[in-house]
């Protein structure tokens, strides 16, 4: 039985990967940190009692920022394969606590790689590297590949160039087994509320129930290249599965401008937006509506009205230093990996607007009993 150890097993990734592991029939560790609530909502579906027999999914305590911990746990689970997914992930947060972020996002992986190091497992252990698109930044040429070169632009993707290279360093120096996934944004219903898409899903779906009245967004003109996470975390896996360690783009291919997704996600309610004005000044104005489709998905029609402005601006979404651009070149991943994504942007923003509009409508029904309900804090 292959023993992998998942570092962010409660986030996106490290819930959809660790599903995955398991259906492999991996004996699969996660670090979890510490927290006053509990954040295993995204794996509680896994939740196995330890003290059965065959228990293959474990959860220890641990933080990237405490080297000691990190060590302890290496030695204990022996892993055949660690997968890095662990990190302050917020861009515009990291410009909020850019300390922390190069900590744990930085100087997190240098600690992983050392405890394998100090451990003795270089030879046994292969390294999985959380690396982005963000490391490109400011665009120097588009699509972005292995060769781009890099200009990163927050205190985030500053401390993962230095994840980056501190996992190239190890491989050469070391002959160790670590490699960099460069993955660009991919989205998913399990997305954390406060990155974009989520925030646009979420909203359209309460918006659509007539349970509230505009979005405030930042930067509509950004330009993403967004897959689904479930594509993704194959992907990671397929990267430790190969002779040679390598470092590799994941991405789609097509990048879509954030207004675009808004329009996209409203469409998917039979809801039509439009929009006009600059910069700040930009609304998303509702156009038309679908009567029928909009009533077969049991919205509040009644509270949809033409003209109703359901997007605005709010500056203080703005980031200090943008990345305006992001389109991956994923030809190395597809031809050498065999890396071939299911979803494309149309079958991401589907699959998140449904679950959302269940989710608002679950919340809906909790209010009205009068039962605590969703967390809408940014
Ligand atoms: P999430 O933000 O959803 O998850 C991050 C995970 O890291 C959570 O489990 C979080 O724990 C944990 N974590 C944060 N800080 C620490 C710490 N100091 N010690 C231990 N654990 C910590 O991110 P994603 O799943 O979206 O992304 C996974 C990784 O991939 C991240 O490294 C991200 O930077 C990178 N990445 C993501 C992309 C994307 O589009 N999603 C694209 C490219 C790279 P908790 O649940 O307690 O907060
Ligand atoms: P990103 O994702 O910064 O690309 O990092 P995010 O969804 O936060 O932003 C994407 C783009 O949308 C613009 N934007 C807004 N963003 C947020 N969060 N909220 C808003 O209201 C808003 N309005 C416009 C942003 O300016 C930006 O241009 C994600 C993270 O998962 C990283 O961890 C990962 O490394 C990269 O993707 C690849």
């Amino acid at each position: 039985m292959k023993v992998a150890l998942i570092t962010g097993v409660t986030g996106q990734d490290g819930a959809y990967l660790a599903e995955f592991l398991l259906k492999k029939g991996y004996m699969v560790h996660g670090l979890k940190r510490r927290s006053s609530l509990f954040n295993t909502d995204r794996i509680d579906h896994l939740y196995q009692d330890q003290h059965e027999n065959n228990v293959n999914f474990k959860l220890h305590f641990g933080d990237l920022t405490d080297s000691t911990n990190l060590i302890r746990i290496i030695q204990e689970t022996q892993p055949d394969e660690i997968y890095n997914l662990a990190a302050m992930s917020h861009v515009k947060v990291s410009f909020d606590t850019p300390e922390y972020t190069a900590n744990a996002d930085g100087i997190g992986t240098l600690r992983l790689l050392e405890a394998i190091r100090i451990l003795g497992l270089t030879k046994k252990t292969r390294i999985y590297q959380a690396s982005t698109s963000e490391l490109y930044g400011l665009v120097q040429a588009v699509p972005q590949s292995e060769t781009t070169p890099f200009y990163p632009r927050s205190p985030y993707a500053v401390a993962k160039i230095y994840g980056y290279w501190i996992t190239v360093n190890y491989r050469e120096a070391y002959g160790m087994y670590a490699c960099n996934g460069i993955l660009f944004n991919h989205e998913s219903p399990l997305r954390g509320e406060t990155f974009v898409t989520r925030k646009i899903t979420r909203a359209a779906a309460k918006i659509a129930l007539g349970l509230q009245k505009c979005l405030y967004l930042g930067n509509l003109s950004a330009q993403r290249d967004w897959g689904h996470a479930k594509d993704y975390i194959e992907a990671m896996w397929l990267i430790l599965q190969q002779e040679k360690a390598e470092d590799y783009v994941i991405a789609t291919g097509v990048t879509t401008t954030v207004r675009d997704f808004v329009k996209m996600s409203f469409s998917e309610l039979g809801i039509e937006v439009e929009f006009s004005g600059k910069d700040e000044h930009e609304r998303g104005v509702i156009i038309d509506v679908d009567q029928q489709l909009a009533s077969s998905l049991g919205l509040n029609i009644d509270k949809l009205h033409m003209g109703m402005e359901v997007v605005r601006v709010d500056p203080k979404y703005f980031r200090p230093t943008e990345v305006d651009l992001l389109l991956g070149d994923p030809t190395k991943s597809k031809t050498q990996l065999g890396w071939e994504p299911k979803y494309d942007l149309q079958l991401l923003v589907k699959d998140m607007i449904q679950s959302d509009l269940q989710l608002m409508k679950k919340d809906e029904y909790l209010k009205k009993g009068g039962f605590k309900t969703l967390n809408y804090f940014e």
